[in-house]
């Protein structure tokens, strides 16, 4: 177990005692312990080898030191799962919000059958706890928005932790001396690669006599935090690090019906479950059931793929990242989705930064990794002279890595091609950061947005627009600033952003740095139908983060981008054109 999964469990154990109003000495022995262990520098598994290794950690005592060595040793606390099962659920749950001590959260249990986030939102909504004593107006706004922000801070998660912990579980799974599982496969938000999402949701079939080994293998899984419920084929956890994971179990002849299902979203599925009743058929988790005969098996429709599924209804395939109730299953009856973007299609890679400015890899080390990813070429932009606290690259600097690229492209001709480029801050009237005669030494310059994010959305977007405008200006950066699950991006006009990028032809970053995903799907669609051309960027800070440009790959497929819409699936010649003809055609708009 890992520091941070033992000082959550503390950390929770301090919490229930408060809720059971047990000594205060106690409650307080348990947080401080979670605060030490989860600001050690080194690992508590190592500590603990040591003689009298936990005892020697300062705020923990004899009691709480066997109290670690169970949990490090098994990976389980005895105590700690007897109280967790000792406190309804709902009230661990209203504990979380911010505002809402553990008294409060009792009563509202006892009282008034609160039994979780959820229903305290809904009771708020529908005006019940104004009638409570003890929840004056302000309690109640200010609870409102505890509970917003704990949806969206806390509640999800980002799909690349998320995956990582799903794959994990999946393999864990599917790897048994006997083989349990005939199919298994990722469902939900996940599998339709939603920037960030609720739960992992995970869709398996077994042979029935394998039902019940499989079910306890799931339950041994050593990352489980808590069980949430148990069932025949629903079964539901919590792992250590927060996230739940939902598990559907099915005969194997029905796998692909309950796939269909789980992966979702609701709205495709309510969709396309309203078209077809028209056809007369009946879609659920179970299968495709044609006329009235709903359950009735002998008038259920055969599919073992989903291919089949959706030519079922004369569809074609959706794939999962269009499944979002935005068009698709119009599309797929007209036959007119497109092909879709994929990894394989990217040629070359932009908004790459080095040591020169915050990069922790040299410049050649970057261009290197570009290369051996199989890249044509990599766009080269560090952070400009106002970006101080990035080291920004004042003239000279930039001129000197002007010339230290172009010996490096005599060094790597005929291998890829390295574009001189500079992440420029926009400043606040929209001016670019150096003068026209050392940018016009550069093939690009992304322009983004790095301070005063707090600007009225009107002066933001006219901030951005003039930047746009500059004939320097290659593409604009990070088009909100956000930082999901972190920070709200900057206000701004994107619709007014992507009509004057189109007018002056201005290319439009993808940050697929996985916290940022920004330009946001939902106006990908918008961009494209406005002729605005987007270029896939990892935005890398070393040379393990290039391939980020696959989750970006990931976000313009759920925009519904084909590789003739992204800047980097160009060859090394058309972007060089392309760059050229962006300026010439700027100035002369000018
Ligand atoms: P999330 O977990 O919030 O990121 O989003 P999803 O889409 O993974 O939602 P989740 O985990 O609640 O449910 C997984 C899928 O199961 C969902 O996309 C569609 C299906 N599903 C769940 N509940 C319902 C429902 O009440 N009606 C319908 N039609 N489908 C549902
Ligand atoms: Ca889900
Ligand atoms: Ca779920
Ligand atoms: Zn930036």
């Amino acid at each position: 177990m890992t520091n941070s999964e033992i000082a959550n469990i503390f950390e929770q154990i301090a919490e229930i005692l408060e809720i059971k109003g047990e000594n205060p000495f106690k409650i307080r022995a348990y947080s401080n312990a979670s605060r030490v262990i989860n600001s050690l520098g080194e690992n508590i598994s190592d500590i603990s080898e040591e003689k009298n290794g936990l005892i020697n950690i300062p705020g923990i005592g004899k009691d709480l030191s066997l109290k670690l060595k169970e949990l490090i040793n098994t990976g389980h606390l005895v105590y700690y799962d007897e109280l967790v099962k000792s406190i309804p659920q709902g009230i661990l749950e209203l504990i979380k919000l911010r505002g809402l001590g553990p008294k409060k959260a009792n009563m509202l249990y006892e009282t008034f059958h609160i039994n979780g986030i959820s229903d305290l939102y809904d009771a708020i909504l529908s005006n019940k706890l104004s009638k409570m004593h003890g929840f004056g107006e302000k309690t109640i706004e200010n609870l409102k928005k505890s509970i917003e922000e704990y949806r969206i801070f806390n509640q999800r998660f980002l799909y690349i932790d998320a995956l990582e912990q799903a794959l994990a579980f999946v393999s864990y799974l599917k790897n048994t001396p006997y083989k349990l599982v005939c199919q298994i496969m990722i469902a939900g938000s996940l599998r339709r690669k939603m920037e960030t999402v609720g739960d992992i949701d995970i869709v398996a079939s077994v042979k029935e006599k394998d039902n019940k080994a499989f079910t306890e293998r799931f339950f041994n899984y050593d990352k489980i935090l808590r069980v949430e419920s148990t069932g025949e084929t629903k079964l539901s956890v919590v792992l250590k690090s927060g996230i739940h994971v939902d598990l559907r179990i099915v005969p194997d002849e029905d796998f692909v019906y309950a796939l269909h299902h789980f992966t979702g979203s609701k709205l495709h599925n309510e969709e396309l479950r309203t078209l077809e009743k028209k056809s007369g058929y009946k879609i659920n988790e179970y299968g495709i059931f044609k006329d009235e005969g709903a359950g009735n098996t002998s008038n259920k429709v055969k599919v073992t793929n989903e291919f089949e599924f959706y030519n079922v209804f004369g569809m074609q395939f959706i794939p999962p990242e269009l499944r979002e109730g935005a068009g698709e299953i119009e599309a797929a009856v007209n036959h007119s989705i497109p092909e879709l973007i994929e990894e394989k299609d990217l040629q070359g890679v932009f908004h790459i930064h080095t040591t020169y400015t915050d990069g922790k890899d040299s410049l050649e080390e970057m261009v290197e990794a570009s290369l051996k990813s199989g890249y044509k070429y990599v766009g080269i932009s560090d952070h400009s002279v106002s970006a101080y606290y990035a080291n920004g690259l004042d003239r000279l600097n930039l001129k000197s890595q002007i010339e230290y690229i172009d010996r490096l492209n005599d060094k790597y001709k005929g291998k890829i091609r390295i574009f001189k480029g500079i992440e420029s801050d926009i400043l606040t009237d929209g001016k670019l950061d150096y003068d026209d005669e050392t940018l016009s030494m550069l093939d690009f310059v992304i322009a983004s947005v790095h301070s005063k994010f707090n600007m009225p959305e009107s002066l933001m977007t006219e901030r951005i627009i003039n930047a746009i405008k500059n004939p320097y200006t290659t593409m604009i950066g990070h088009l909100t600033g956000r930082l999901l699950l972190e920070r709200k991006g900057y206000e701004v006009n994107i619709s007014k952003i992507l009509d004057y990028a189109s007018k002056y032809r201005t290319i439009i970053e993808l940050n697929a740095n996985p916290k940022r995903l920004d330009i946001d799907w939902r106006h990908i669609k918008e961009a494209i139908s406005k002729s605005v051309l987007i270029s896939i960027n990892p935005d890398a800070h070393n040379v393990s983060s290039i391939y980020f440009v696959n989750y970006g790959v990931n976000i313009a497929k759920k925009g519904w981008a084909t590789k003739f819409d992204i800047l980097n699936t160009r060859s090394v010649g058309d972007v060089l054109k392309i760059f050229k003809d962006i300026r010439y055609y700027k100035f002369k708009l000018k």
